[in-house]
């Protein structure tokens, strides 16, 4: 007899990895795709993927799928991909431009606003205004759109939405476009995707690239539990980062950790990174890729506004952002869609070289999907034990386990 998934939970350790089930078995991940892909609020994409009225793009989560588009008013309007006649699909998956909505099946057309402009033979009884698209509740975050498929979104989002709009703000994320894209399917459970993403132990040995310009994170260790050494760097890293946390903060740009993790229903992280070596941004020798700065940014010695939620992690730079969402494909296969963000009025081969501009997370984002496969593989031996995370490097994968255990048992898990 299978355990259920609520003697699974049971079986996590504190300050261990998940037990095998978590990671690998179909029941458990429909349950994640319940909580939380329909129940939390999830990064889905950009107000930049859709820059002018017609632009759309399509994206399925699960069973769901979900039009992203910009309505003839310059709005953006999230709807479902569901027709109100007999539920075709109305659009593929992908970007498109649209003037109206039309389903292929039998015609029914519709306004960009989700509004059910005509349905032939229909009848003189039949009333249009109950036959719209469903609408998605969706937030727009300084240029970044979260959606939640539930009724009952979580409003802890809110205080996502306040740390945020001000620090996104001098970023201009609005007036960007997406000079490169990439979709990475990993071979593994999307929470070793998340995993994987947070912590930077595997970084010395796994990402040449990444390291010329990544520091190590101070993730508010406890000392008391550290190695003498270990103990010694952090205090090292922690006086680097309050110095500059300081300094930056000073200058009017908030850079403090803010966080709302486990004991919270929307899982968030936010801290300016400090890049390492020239100090501008992720690229190969650390120095900008792009001439023409983002927003308002007159800077680039602002180091890295990070941001991470439980299915996307982000780096907004002076010259350029990088920006990445998770997409469950099955407990063993993930998508990781990556996006490089540019001034929109840059220029590629004269305001940018898109090598150097892709480089650095071209490169990570290949050998972390080769870790993840492998780490999944591992996994789904009998012979797999959660192990402990390290108190050090680890820390932010433990309280990732101890959130995902309590949101699957706050849904009745
Ligand atoms: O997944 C990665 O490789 C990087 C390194 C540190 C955290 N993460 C952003
Ligand atoms: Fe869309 Fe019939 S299912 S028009
Ligand atoms: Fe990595």
């Amino acid at each position: 007899m299978p355990s259920s998934i609520t003697n699974l939970l049971d079986a996590r350790l504190d300050g261990h990895a998940l037990p095998q089930g978590l990671y690998t078995r179909e029941d458990v991940f429909q349950a994640d795709l319940d909580v939380f892909f329909t129940h939390h609020w999830i990064y889905v994409g950009l107000e930049c993927d859709v820059p002018e009225p017609g632009d759309a793009t399509v994206l399925d989560i699960g069973k769901t799928s979900l039009i992203l588009l910009r309505d003839d008013d310059g709005e953006i309007r999230i709807v479902h991909n569901v027709c109100r006649h007999r539920g075709s699909r109305l659009v593929d998956d992908g970007p498109t431009v649209i003037s109206k909505l039309v389903c292929p099946y039998h015609q029914w057309t519709y306004e960009l606003s989700g509004e059910l402009a005509y349905a032939p033979h229909m009848g003189t009884d039949f009333d249009k205004s109950c036959k719209n698209l469903k609408s998605v509740n969706f937030r727009n975050i300084g240029g970044l759109i979260y959606v939640c498929l539930s009724d009952n979104p979580p409003k802890d989002i809110d205080n996502l939405e306040r740390v945020m709009i001000e620090r996104l703000a001098p970023y201009g994320l609005q007036d960007t476009k997406i000079a490169y894209q990439t979709d990475v399917i990993e071979e593994g459970n999307w929470k070793l995707t998340i995993e994987n993403n947070r912590e930077c132990y595997h970084c010395a040995a796994n990402h040449p690239e990444l390291c010329v310009s990544f520091v190590e994170v101070d993730f508010g260790y406890d000392p008391a539990t550290l190695s003498e050494e270990d103990r010694q760097t952090a205090e090292e890293h922690s006086r680097l980062y309050a110095e500059r946390i300081k300094a930056w903060e000073g200058d009017g740009f908030p850079s403090a950790p803010a966080e709302q993790l486990a004991g919270h229903e929307t899982n968030f992280r936010t801290q300016r990174l400090i890049i390492s070596g020239a100090g501008e941004s992720q690229t190969p020798d650390a120095t900008a890729a792009v001439d023409k700065l983002l927003g308002t940014m007159t800077r680039k010695d602002l180091g890295d506004t990070h941001l991470w939620g439980h299915n996307s992690w982000n780096h907004f730079m002076g010259d350029h952002a990088v920006t990445s969402m998770v997409i469950p494909l099955s407990p063993s296969r993930t998508l990781v869609r990556t996006k490089w963000l540019v001034h929109k009025d840059a220029v590629e081969g004269v305001d940018y070289d898109l090598e150097k501009l892709t480089n650095v997370w071209v490169a990570t984002t290949d050998q972390d999907a080769e870790l993840v496969s492998r780490n999944h593989r591992g996994v789904e031996d009998p012979a797999y034990q959660p192990g402990p995370y390290s108190q050090f490097t680890e820390k932010q994968l433990d309280s990732f386990a101890t959130w995902y255990v309590e949101r699957l048992r706050a849904h009745g898990y």
